[in-house]
């Protein structure tokens, strides 16, 4: 798991919501162009945001492929993660439903064991049909997650620019630690 200076974090997603650029432009600072992931890709990003309250620390991302043969796999990636980023496509309205239907599921299979810290990141949000972050929420049904006390928040973000992902990586840095204070507290 790491020092308590480094959070462990599984990135999913369905397919093309861009995954592999946000890990890429975390770890490069720049725009990095990806090549459909097979497997996974493993990298350290160091926090992004100087004056954010992740200052300091790492991130060790794991970004699981999003084709469907590989999502059974997912559940075995969050066995030792911190925190779970969900990456959606805003502008894929068609995907939205399967979209919502892996969240739920990852919900589910995890909420035996524990609950794990969701970020939803809300990609793309450049794209002029991206669907507006309220859309999104409602699409993926956070407002439920969070009635039924989940840790779960959304994100704007660009992962080709960058934007937004300072910010993701501050909430998802948040929760954790929280999450984990909670947990102390019950065991
Ligand atoms: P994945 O790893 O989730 O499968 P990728 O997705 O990172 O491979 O990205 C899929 C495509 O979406 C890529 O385009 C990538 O450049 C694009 N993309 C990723 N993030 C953004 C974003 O924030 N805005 C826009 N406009 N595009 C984005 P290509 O053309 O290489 O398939
Ligand atoms: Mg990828």
């Amino acid at each position: 798991m790491g020092g308590s200076s480094s959070l462990q974090v599984v990135m999913v997603g369905l397919e093309g919501t861009g995954k592999t650029t946000l890990l890429y432009r975390l770890k490069f600072g720049q725009y990095t162009s990806s090549i459909p992931t097979i497997g996974f890709n493993r990298e350290t990003v160091e926090a992004p945001i100087v004056e954010g309250k992740s200052k300091g620390m790492s991130f060790i991302i794991w970004d699981i492929g999003g084709k469907d043969n590989m999502r059974p796999l997912w559940k075995s990636y969050l066995r030792s993660a911190d925190g779970v980023l969900f990456v959606v496509d805003s502008s894929d309205r068609e995907g939205a439903e399967e979209a919502r239907m892996e969240l739920m599921r990852l919900v589910h299979t995890q909420s035996l064991h524990c609950v794990l810290p969701i970020v939803v990141v809300a990609n793309k949000q450049d794209l002029p049909d991206a669907m507006s972050l309220q859309e999104v929420s409602k699409v993926m049904g956070v407002p439920e997650l969070q009635a039924a006390s989940h840790p779960c928040r959304l994100m704007p973000a660009c992962a080709v620019t960058g934007e937004g992902l300072p910010e993701a990586m501050d909430t998802m840095y948040e929760m954790v630690n929280k999450w984990k204070k909670s947990k102390g507290k019950n065991r």
